[in-house]
C-alpha cells in the first residue's frame, strides 16, 4: 500500500501550472500548496488551532533539530510527532541533509555519511542515510525526505557531479532503510546545482528508484532568481507527471507563483514566520515594516485587503506598539497574518489554474506587489 497518492486534476492552459490533489494518512489537500515550517515541533507562536483556522493542511518539521532535542525516542514514546504536538493534519519532515550543511560549522562528508558538530553543544555527531530514516520512522511523519547533500552555490561542475552521484547512492540506501513504507511516504531529492546535465542525471537516477514524490533541492541557496527559474525549466520536465514535486526552502510570493508555473506542487520556507518576528509583513502591496514610525498612529489593519484574524481585529498602530515592546502577542499577530497571506495566495493560484488564467494573475499580482517596478 502506497501511503502518498497524487492525482493531477488539470493543467493551466495559459502557463502549464498543475492543479492536483495529494492524499496522505492525515488528510488530503489540493496543490500547489505552501507548508508552514515547524522546525521544533511547533510553528513558532502558532497553536494547531491557529493553523487549522488559517486552513493549513500540511506543515514541515525537521529531523536534525528533533534528533538533538528532545530526541526521536521521546517522540516515538509519545506516539509520534502528530500526537506529541497535537497536530492531526499532515506532516513532512526534512532529512537533516540541508540543516547539517547550513547550521553546523565543522562537517566532513564521506561515503558513509556526514560528520559534524551539534550546533548547540559542540558534541561530535554522525548522520547517515540509515540514521535519517530511523529518526523519521520514529517521528512518524506522513512524508519523509531522503538524506541528500545540498552543495553551496556556486559549486564547480566536478564537485557537483560527485555530489549528485553520492546523493543518488544515499537515496538508494534511504529506500533500503525505510521501515514503514505502508504508512510513511519517502520523497527523493534532485540535486545538480545549475548544471542541466547533472539535474537530468539526478532526476533519472531518482525516478528509476520509484519514489512516491520528488523534491527539487539545492535552490534558493544564494543564486539569482533567473537561475532558479532556469533550473526549474530544465528539471521539472524530467520528473514524472503522476507524482508530486516539491521545491524545498522557497517561500517568497513571486517564487511561489513562478515555481507553480514551472510545475511545482509543494513549497515550504521559514520566510513568512521568520520575517514576521522582526516585524515585516507580507501584503498585497509589498512588504510592510510595522516597526516603522509612520505606523504609530495608523489605525488601519496590516493589509486592507486581508480578512485574517489579525487584520479583522487589530491596527498597525497596536501591533507596532506590541512589537516595539517585544510583547509576544505582536509576534503571534504578524506570524498569523504572513502565513494566512501565503496560504491565501496559493488558494488564488489554484483558482487561477482552474480557470486557465494563472498568467494574468501573475501579471496583476506582480504589478500590485511592486515586482514590476524598476
Ligand atoms: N535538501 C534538503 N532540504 C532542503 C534543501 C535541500 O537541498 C533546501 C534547498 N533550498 C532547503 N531545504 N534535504
Ligand atoms: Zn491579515
Amino acid at each position: 500500500m502506497q501511503p502518498i497518492k497524487y492525482e493531477l486534476i488539470k493543467t493551466c492552459k495559459q502557463t502549464g501550472a498543475r492543479l492536483g490533489r495529494v492524499t496522505t494518512p492525515h488528510g488530503s489537500f489540493e496543490t500547489p500548496i505552501f507548508m508552514p515550517v515547524g522546525t521544533l515541533a511547533t510553528v513558532k507562536t502558532m497553536s494547531p488551532e491557529d493553523l487549522h483556522d488559517m486552513n493549513a493542511k500540511i506543515i514541515l518539521s525537521n529531523t536534525y533539530h528533533l534528533w538533538l532535542r528532545p530526541g526521536e525516542e521521546i517522540i516515538r514514546e509519545a506516539g509520534g510527532l502528530h500526537k506529541f504536538m497535537n497536530w492531526d493534519g499532515a506532516i513532512l519532515t526534512d532529512s537533516g541533509g540541508f540543516q547539517v550543511f547550513s547550521l553546523s560549522d565543522m562537517r566532513e562528508i564521506e561515503e558513509e555519511g556526514v560528520h559534524f558538530r551539534n550546533h548547540l553543544s559542540g558534541e561530535k555527531l554522525f548522520l547517515t542515510p540509515e540514521k535519517a530514516m530511523h529518526i523519521q520512522n520514529a517521528l512518524s511523519s506522513d512524508i519523509m525526505m531522503a538524506f541528500d547533500e545540498c552543495p553551496p552555490y556556486p559549486a564547480s561542475y566536478e564537485y557537483m557531479k560527485n555530489s549528485v552521484e553520492r546523493t543518488s547512492r544515499w537515496a538508494e540506501r534511504c529506500l533500503q532503510a525505510h521501515e514503514r513504507k505502508d504508512v510513511q511516504g519517502l520523497f527523493g531529492i534532485v540535486q545538480g546545482g545549475e548544471y542541466e546535465d547533472l539535474r537530468k542525471q539526478s532526476a533519472a537516477d531518482l525516478t528509476s528508484l520509484d519514489f512516491p514524490g520528488y523534491a527539487v533541492g539545492g535552490l534558493s541557496v544564494g543564486e539569482p532568481k533567473e537561475v532558479m527559474n532556469r533550473v526549474l525549466d530544465f528539471t521539472t520536465p524530467h520528473l514524472p507527471t503522476n507524482k508530486p514535486r516539491y521545491l524545498m526552502g522557497v517561500g517568497s510570493p513571486d517564487s511561489l507563483i513562478d515555481g507553480a508555473i514551472r510545475g511545482i506542487d509543494m513549497f515550504d520556507c521559514v520566510l513568512p514566520t521568520r520575517i514576521a518576528r522582526n516585524g515585516t509583513c507580507m501584503t498585497s502591496e509589498g512588504r510592510l515594516v510595522i516597526r516603522n514610525a509612520k505606523y504609530a498612529r495608523d489605525f488601519r489593519p496590516i493589509d486592507e485587503h486581508c480578512d485574517c484574524y489579525a487584520c479583522k481585529n487589530y491596527s498597525r498602530a497596536y501591533i507596532r506598539h506590541l512589537m516595539k515592546c517585544n510583547e509576544t502577542f505582536g509576534f503571534r499577530l504578524t506570524t498569523y497574518h504572513n502565513l494566512y497571506f501565503l496560504l491565501k495566495l496559493m488558494e488564488q493560484v489554484r483558482e487561477a489554474i482552474k480557470e486557465d488564467r494563472l498568467g494574468d494573475f501573475r501579471e496583476a499580482f506582480f504589478e500590485q506587489y511592486g515586482f514590476n517596478k524598476p
